[in-house]
């Protein structure tokens, strides 16, 4: 055997063991480095992508319950500049990038002052109405801003779209298709959040559609 063909088996075998590794590797991955493997995530039914998936501060394992807080928003303050035109939990189309996507959870708010507004939060929960399970998610909104008079949409959903904000993809909302009653509390720092209820209707799981 020639030196280069030793040399060519020799590169061969390293790549396949470096592919070995590297499935192996996958296989017992912990993408967000919470301490709960990404298959794991999946059964316990939170987000692999995301350490503290229910937003209450607390890491994932370390969770009593990793899909639920409760409500952290006070419900005090002034009445607040805007209103939610549409909660939308099982629309399937994306107008801000005009494509189909998965079925995901959507605000549409309107800015009634004359002025930007920004510094929103948002706490939302899911409840299963066959099993009773409640979920519960806090999320800050950084990023997130309403024109002046003008209108926008909040996303929540696991595209990694720009401008949307991340959800559990493992959460009951995805899961089952039970029946399910889904509240928001919208809150602008120093006004009363603006709060909604939506009944989402018995269905398949929520894949595209
Ligand atoms: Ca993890
Ligand atoms: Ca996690
Ligand atoms: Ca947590
Ligand atoms: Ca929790």
């Amino acid at each position: 055997m020639s030196s280069n063909k030793i040399l060519v088996l020799g590169a061969a075998a390293l790549l396949a063991t470096t592919l070995a590794t590297s499935v192996a590797h996958a296989a017992s991955s912990d993408f967000d480095h919470d301490g709960i493997p990404n298959a794991a995530e999946k059964l316990l039914g939170t987000d692999p992508m995301n350490a503290d998936t229910d937003g209450d501060g607390i890491n994932d394992l370390k969770d009593k319950d990793p899909t639920y807080l409760a409500n952290p928003i006070a419900q005090t303050g002034a009445a607040a500049p805007f209103r939610i035109q549409k909660a939308l939990v099982e629309n399937n189309y994306d107008y801000s990038h005009h494509k189909t996507v998965s079925d995901h959870l959507e605000l549409l708010v309107k800015n009634t002052s004359a002025t930007p507004e920004t510094g929103f939060s948002i706490y939302y929960t899911i409840k299963d109405l066959k099993t009773g399970k409640l979920e519960g998610y806090f999320k800050q909104l950084t990023g997130f801003t309403v024109p002046a008079n003008g209108e926008a949409r909040i996303h929540l959903d696991e595209s990694g779209l720009p401008g949307h904000f991340r959800a559990n993809p493992n959460s009951i909302y995805h899961t089952n298709g039970h029946a399910k009653t889904i509240t928001f509390d919208l809150k602008l720092a120093d006004y009363a959040p603006v709060s909604v209820e939506v009944h989402k209707d018995k269905g398949g799981a929520e894949t595209a559609d």
